[in-house]
């Protein structure tokens, strides 16, 4: 039913809550130990966030090819988000616009308890989800928390979790939840709820309203995961829309999300780290702004630059696991350690997606200071004035004059 092309698999998550303003169920379950907000967007203010979130392909389609995707399909106001459904034609295709927002680069999380309390248009075509994909952009898994197809099952919303078996093949693990009301009069579709997932080692468990709907231990991933929220309209799940046939301006409606961090079991975001911005940063040995040197294979040295320009901006990354990777804007390659070369010298050259070589943490040191240490050397990163100011991860097991960084 699902392919990778259309990725969406979503899945709800909920707790939800009959009680205004006062979010009495907005948190994770009782019983399941202490837990720590990690990341929430309650949608106040006249417009989305950048900071959280970004789309997913300005004007591509992506899991409908009925549906153009565009950042100015999701708005905010009065406190919530709105994404919404356009008829732009009555024929041809693309001929509907909406968004897919994302927190890829800017925010995920290893296990957790993530939610949002929205509502959805029902009816047919309508393929809203709330969803979660790893920050590698590795697929399989994926973990649908909530998802809702009008034209097969306008009375359910769909729990589904997408992983490889034992013997390599693509499978899913899927609930459902059946409001006993029609889409249309209070059902699923016309109400918020709060939409949920528990997500632990070895075991997910979704539910609505705080109430458990789903659970499965299948092949559960531990990668990070970033979350998604969209409005598809038409596609190969529901069905594409005939020509001809008219759909209505359409709005999902988002309170807020929130995500959760069970102390002691997962691992919080990178802490300190300016995540989702672009900056340029100096070394503070000798003044210099580390630049991608493209002249010289990418590699990332702080010898010349006495400004920022192009390559000597990067966005800092989050890279899941409380890891930050750093992706170079003037060629949109991560910066990586080449552990082929003896002094593990930074490059920008190759990598595209975000590997073990391409993981740092980041060791905040008040005054927009930090420091680096390699995931994969286990060293600091260094600005080595002995060999022309290229940054490297080679020695340093502590932090120095060379050492250390400020942006
Ligand atoms: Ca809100």
């Amino acid at each position: 039913m699902f392919t990778p092309k259309k990725l969406f698999a979503r899945a709800l998550l909920g707790l939800a809550s009959l009680a205004l303003g006062a979010s009495l169920f907005a948190d994770p379950p009782s019983g399941t130990g202490t837990w720590t907000k990690t990341w929430e967007d309650n949608f106040d203010g006249s417009s989305l966030s950048t900071s959280r979130w970004r789309l997913w392909g300005e004007d591509k389609v992506v899991n409908s090819p009925q549906t153009l995707n565009r950042w100015d399909a999701a708005s905010v106001s009065s406190g919530s988000l709105k994404i919404t459904g356009t008829q732009t034609a009555l024929t041809g295709s693309p001929r509907f616009r909406s968004a897919l927002i994302i927190t890829k680069d800017k925010f995920s999380q290893q296990y957790g308890y993530f939610e949002a309390r929205l509502k959805f248009p029902p009816g047919q075509y309508m393929w809203p989800a709330f969803w979660m994909l790893p920050a590698d952009s590795s697929w399989p898994p994926e973990i649908d928390v909530m998802e809702y197809n009008g034209s097969g099952w306008p009375n359910v919303v769909h729990h589904t979790y997408h992983y490889t078996n034992s013997s390599g093949q693509w499978t899913n693990s899927q609930g459902t939840s059946t409001s006993a009301n029609s889409p249309w009069n209070g059902g699923w579709g016309t109400n918020f709820h709060t939409y949920a997932v528990l997500w632990e080692p070895g075991k997910i468990t979704w539910y609505i309203d705080g109430v458990q709907k789903y659970q499965t231990s299948s092949n559960v991933t531990s990668k990070p995961m970033y979350l998604l929220l969209n409005l598809a309209i038409g596609g190969t799940w529901p069905g594409n829309v005939p020509d001809g046939h008219n759909i209505p301006t359409s709005v999902m409606e988002v309170d807020w999300v929130r995500v959760w961090s069970q102390n002691g079991t997962t691992t919080p975001p990178a802490s300190g780290a300016p995540i989702g911005q672009t900056l340029g940063f100096k070394a503070l040995n000798n003044g210099k702004f580390a630049s991608n040197n493209l002249n010289s294979g990418n590699v990332i040295v702080a010898s010349f630059a006495n400004s920022v320009g192009g390559w000597e901006s990067f966005t800092i990354v989050d890279a899941g696991g409380g890891k930050v990777a750093l992706r170079s804007n003037a060629n949109n390659r991560f910066v990586s350690v080449n552990n082929g070369v003896s002094h593990k010298p930074l490059v920008a050259s190759f990598a595209t997606n975000i590997g073990d070589w391409e993981k740092f943490t980041w060791e905040d040191r008040g005054g927009n200071k930090f420091a680096l240490k390699s995931n994969i050397t286990n060293r600091y990163v260094s600005c080595d004035l002995n060999n022309g100011g290229r940054l490297v991860a080679q020695w340093a097991t502590s932090v120095g004059s060379w050492e250390e960084f400020q942006y």
